[in-house]
């Protein structure tokens, strides 16, 4: 029985192979490509390992024509400089954060604003359902193509001075910030000092003492190996932060349709492999962190209620901003997958 099903399979799938090759790549409008990727973190981040699953799928997927290179530590520039170089057509793809696409579509700000997502599967609802696809759509006539979100995550601070386990312990600690006026508002709010850095400086202002702290979540911690140059870190979860895959649309509009429906194809393999990844890794890295030497304390529902109430402000700054709307629309998708 075993053996014969065994065999119905494999005479099947010998009997498929052929007629998927020749219906396959090979009979599609391939035309052999370079696509430079760049990104910001470490080849040995969750991160790169999704990046190099992306350029894999895409080699599969047209038959070794397209030829994806994944450039990693920000060797082609920070996320806004490669930004910059995508809408120019210099370079094909990249992957970072949304919080710092504000200065070309001011909308991506909501998702910076904190303790809106409860958990994972929320973040995944919204951000692959209309509202988080009305938003990709938003990048087309400013150059760029959205393709997919990955994550990043729930966002954690460390800090080279002293454990945070209240707000108050946050005053004056010079804070590395995303490019971007909502963490800006947000950490001056809680009394820390907000400074605005490219993720690719980070370490080294860390290093110098530039800067006391950052945020990020915990996967980034390690595999940054900020562990190296700060002692503390504080689990608050204060923001969910999705990573997006964006090509050049002056590149991507040269493409043929069966190669942009394999490319979509491929980056939503990449967000499946990179959303599992992501999550696997992060549940090992606090032990990680903690071996390496770091204290770490977390916030409890007191606490981060008193932080709740504290960013009140910063949501009306946003609203007044021109932001109401999009965070209307926001807050309903995420009613709407609470039901
Ligand atoms: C990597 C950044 C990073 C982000 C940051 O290029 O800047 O803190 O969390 O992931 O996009």
């Amino acid at each position: 029985m075993f053996r014969k099903l065994l065999l119905a399979t494999g005479l099947a799938a010998a009997l498929l192979a052929p007629v998927a090759a020749a219906t396959g790549a090979a009979a599609q409008d391939i035309k052999p490509r370079i696509i430079r990727f760049g990104y910001g973190l470490s080849e040995n981040s969750n991160q790169g390992r999704a990046v190099k699953f992306f350029v894999e799928e895409l080699s599969k997927r047209t038959g070794g024509k397209f030829k994806a290179k994944g450039f990693g530590d920000a060797s082609l520039g920070s996320d806004i400089q490669m930004q910059n170089a995508l809408i120019g057509g210099a370079q094909e793809m990249m992957v970072g954060s949304t919080a710092t696409l504000v200065g070309i579509v001011k909308d991506f700000g909501v998702y910076d604003l904190p303790f809106l997502f409860n958990n994972e599967k929320e973040a995944d609802a919204v951000l692959d359902g209309p509202f988080g696809e009305k938003l990709l759509k938003s990048l087309n006539d400013k150059g760029l193509v959205g393709l997919v979100y990955w994550e990043n995550g729930f966002r954690n601070l460390t800090n080279s001075k002293r454990p945070i386990t209240k707000v108050e312990d946050m005053s004056g600690i010079k804070l590395r910030v995303m490019q971007n006026p909502v963490y800006i508002d947000m950490f001056n709010g809680f009394g820390a000092n907000a400074v605005p850095l490219a993720f690719s400086e980070l370490f080294t202002a860390l290093e110098t003492g530039t800067v006391d702290g950052q945020e990020n979540p915990v996967t980034t911690i390690q595999s940054s190996k900020f562990y190296e140059v700060q002692k503390y870190l504080t689990i608050s979860r204060h923001v969910y932060s999705p990573w997006i895959m964006l090509a050049s649309k002056r590149w991507y509009d040269g493409l043929s349709a069966d190669e942009k429906k394999i490319l979509q194809e491929a980056a939503v393999a990449s967000r499946d492999f990179e959303r599992k990844d992501s999550r696997a890794a992060s549940a090992e890295s606090v032990a990680y962190l903690k071996e390496k030497g770091m204290q770490i304390n977390e916030l409890g529902p007191d606490e981060l209620n008193r932080m709740r109430a504290m960013v009140k402000p910063a949501f009306d700054k946003y609203a007044a901003d021109g932001g109401a709307d999009v965070l209307k629309d926001l807050q309903a998708a995420i009613a709407e997958v609470r039901k």
